[in-house]
């Protein structure tokens, strides 16, 4: 079951089209609400004015601001209220929510709201925390030895989100339905605001037509709808326009960055600073600080044994839409700044790309490594998995194939999955906890229930963590359902980002498994009249060592609802685990990008993409495969097509004629392979994470391909247009 490529179980509802999302929602009794946004980047809200049933800011007494879920130490945290009090931040920002009976009625209603507007000069630049890792000192003395120096200035543009549906949220006022990758977190949050017991509101987040990081933050909709349905005593349900979604979903990335590499005459790193400018936007949102703070700098090693690293983070406020996690969240980032640089060493020391890689990489031997930066890895074959993906691209061949225009570029890169250890997290100022939950009940029938904490918004979880449990328990995979998404069903747990959910969720369910056999034992141990210590489990067996006497699990849960056979036992068959892992699991891998570009155009076409990566135990290859290649299609669009702008607070990529996501005609076929020699060493499965290694490593091997070819250097997203100007200007 473990490494099987099963197709997916959730498939057959969507491809029958009986999926439930948002949209599909209709709650008896319900109103439309349709929320009025602010069109200025900074004002005041002098006077709010409307004939219709409207409520305001000034109407939410009693409502706690919203908080988010990871400050930085010494950090500023502005109060953010769901709806604007005095004054708007961000064009986008909720000032006035409206109902009706019918959704164009409230959009009719919210067009005629009057609201009055003192327009503010735009703040720039305000700050709100610097966070630092690593030895300034140690990277002084470092730059003062090296014999040479390479500087790089790096842009990592802002992205969107851009899911198939767009989020929402309806409420019932005890019933919160919103597209979440974490509801339990929702519900805490929204819970706390209202000033209300948790067990007060049930959590319900279905099926979720993408989330990508930006579906698993806390939003002020979320809180509103609960609290106007409480208010009117009305089911209320709001969702987003995609214009509106592009004025208030978070968005991601948004660093600036200028990093020097110093080295010795032989091409080794020996000290690293980076220095980074990261937009907060208006608020700090769930975890926006996190991102550009402790999770993007504690990847600044990366794979390679650079002795001495200093990073310095300077988070700041905007009039713009909060960021916060987009798939990748933080390490994208890391490994362009990290890859940029080794490029350009290698171009001024005059030595190949490849080869001053190789020159650096964290030896196997080296494992467990302790980076100057934080992070433990535990494990990793860099050299290995990086040798195979230049096989796979040959590499070597590329200069016989080379035509003018022609590129190829390379990119490493490491990823802490598995998110995360939760005593790490608070020690850098996380307020909530990364465990996870997992609930294995087994019926009398033998057939099994499985409540998790974690999220499936297009990750195969249903399919996934069947396969896992059937793998454990002996149990056929038909026989095993997964509910997750529900707080009314799963008591408790985290959700999912951070590609977390098969190391940290997958490790509770193996736990958890674990639990059910050693109770199972107990039964079995009665029913077979054996001691307990004589019983073993094996594929689906409870067996007397070294005996032919055995019985099946299906007989073992028949018995635990039926305690009349066995005394001192407590009845049933229903196990719960918590698991908090030790350590991040560090996904690793090596991409090889080759190219064409048109001179003429300054279109880009890619003719190949070799990926390998090590995310340990593979679970479902064929998942993994379609996980690797959503996440690169991402980071394409990252590197040649995407950028939110702003004007002066103003949005101008506010819809998809402006923001450009790449579509099937601009991806190529491609070639990946995942290498499994390292798996984790300190979860039960081996398990490390994929659903982000895509996004992660394309965006730097597209840009070193490009500048393979053009040799010049390029801001992302390479447009064709930006790419025509820099040719001219050569
Ligand atoms: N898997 C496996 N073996 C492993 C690791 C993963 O077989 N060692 C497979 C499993 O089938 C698992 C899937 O890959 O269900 C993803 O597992 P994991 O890497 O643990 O990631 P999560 O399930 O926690 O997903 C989160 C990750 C993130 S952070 C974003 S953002 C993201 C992504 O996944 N958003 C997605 N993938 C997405 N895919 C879709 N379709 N839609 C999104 O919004």
């Amino acid at each position: 079951m473990i490494g099987a490529a099963l197709r997916r179980v959730e498939d057959q509802r969507f491809l029958a089209g009986t999926g439930r999302f948002i949209a599909d929602l209709s709650l008896p009794g319900e109103l439309h609400c349709v929320f009025v946004r602010s069109p200025h980047p900074h004002a005041r809200l002098r006077s709010i004015r409307s004939s219709g049933l409207i409520f305001t800011g000034k109407d939410l007494q009693g409502l706690q601001p919203m908080r988010c879920g990871w400050v930085l130490p010494g950090m500023s945290e502005p109060p953010r209220w769901p709806m604007a009090r005095e004054v708007v931040r961000h064009v986008g920002e909720p000032v006035a929510m409206v109902f009706a009976e019918s959704r164009p009625a409230a959009e009719d209603l919210a067009e005629r709201v009057e609201v009055d507007y003192e327009p503010l000069p735009a703040i720039d630049g305000e700050h709100a925390f610097t966070w630092t890792r690593g030895d300034r000192a140690a990277v002084e003395q470092a730059m003062a030895r090296a014999s040479r120096k390479v500087e790089v200035e790096l842009v990592n543009n802002r992205l969107c989100g851009a899911a198939i549906e767009t989020r929402g949220a309806a409420s019932t006022g005890d019933t919160l339905y919103v597209g979440t990758q974490a509801p339990h977190h929702i519900r805490r949050y929204v819970c706390e605001e209202l000033g209300i017991a948790e067990a007060e509101l049930r959590v319900i987040s279905r099926d979720v037509g993408g989330g990508f990081g930006y579906k698993g933050k806390h939003y002020p909709e979320e809180t509103l709808v609960v609290w106007a349905a409480r208010r009117l005593r009305r089911p209320v349900k709001w969702i987003a326009g995609r214009n509106e979604s592009f004025l208030s979903d978070t968005q991601g990335r948004d660093h600036v960055t200028r990093a020097t590499l110093g080295l010795d005459e032989e091409g080794h790193f020996v000290g690293l600073q980076v220095t980074t400018r990261a937009d907060l936007g208006a608020y700090v949102s769930s975890f926006g600080a996190a991102i550009a703070g402790p999770i993007y700098s504690a990847l600044l090693a990366g794979v390679y044994r650079t002795p001495a690293v200093f990073v310095e983070v300077n988070g700041f406020f905007s009039n713009s839409v909060p960021t916060d996690a987009y798939r990748g969240a933080g390490r994208p980032e890391a490994c362009y700044v990290l890859e940029q640089l080794a490029d350009k060493a290698a171009g001024e020391l005059g030595i190949d790309r490849a080869e001053i890689r190789r020159r650096n990489f964290i030896p196997p031997s080296a494992m467990p490594y302790k980076t100057p930066v934080g992070p433990t890895y535990d494990c990793g074959d860099f050299p290995k998995v990086f040798e195979r993906a230049l096989e796979l691209a040959d590499y070597a061949g590329f200069a016989k194939r080379r035509k003018p225009g022609h590129g190829i570029g390379i990119a490493c890169y490491i990823e802490s999955s598995g998110v995360a250890p939760s005593r790490l997290a608070a020690a850098m100022g996380a307020r909530v906890g990364f465990y996870e939950v997992a609930q294995v009940r087994v019926a009398p029938d033998g057939s099994v229930t499985v409540f998790l904490g974690t999220h499936n918004h297009g990750q195969g979880h249903e399919t996934t963590f069947a396969q896992i449990l059937s793998q454990r328990l002996g149990v056929a995979f038909e026989r095993i359902r997964i509910v997750e998404g529900d707080t009314g069903a799963v008591p408790t747990g985290t959700g999912t980002f951070g590609s977390r959910s098969v190391a940290v969720g997958g490790s509770a369910l193996h736990v958890a498994g674990g639990k059910i056999i050693a109770k199972g034992k107990k039964i079995a141990a009665h029913l077979l009249e054996a001691a307990e210590a004589d019983v073993e489990f094996d594929a689906g067996v409870f067996r007397v060592a070294g005996t032919d006497r055995g019985i099946s699990f299906q007989e073992v849960a028949r018995a635990a609802y039926a305690p009349n056979r066995y005394p001192d036992i407590e009845p049933g068959l229903d196990e719960s685990a918590y698991y908090d892992p030790s350590n991040f699991a560090f996904s690793n891998g090596a991409h090889v990008c080759e190219l064409e570009v048109d001179r003429a155009t300054g279109e880009v076409r890619i003719l190949r993409y070799s990926a390998v990566d090590d995310i340990g135990t593979v679970i479902n290859p064929m998942i993994v495969e379609g996980q690797l290649h959503g996440g690169l299609a991402q980071g394409l669009g990252q590197a040649l097509f995407e950028r939110t702008v702003y004007d002066q607070g103003q949005l101008l990529s506010a819809s998809f004629m402006d923001y450009a996501l790449p579509r099937a005609s601009d991806l190529p076929m491609f070639d990946s392979e995942t290498d499994e020699s390292q798996p984790c060493t300190h979860n039960p499965l081996g398990a490390k994470g994929c659903g982000e290694a895509g996004t992660i490593a394309a965006p730097a091997a597209v840009m070193s391909a490009l500048r393979d070819a053009l040799g010049v250097e390029l801001e992302m997203p390479a447009t064709p247009h930006r790419i025509w100007q820099a040719i001219m200007r050569k």
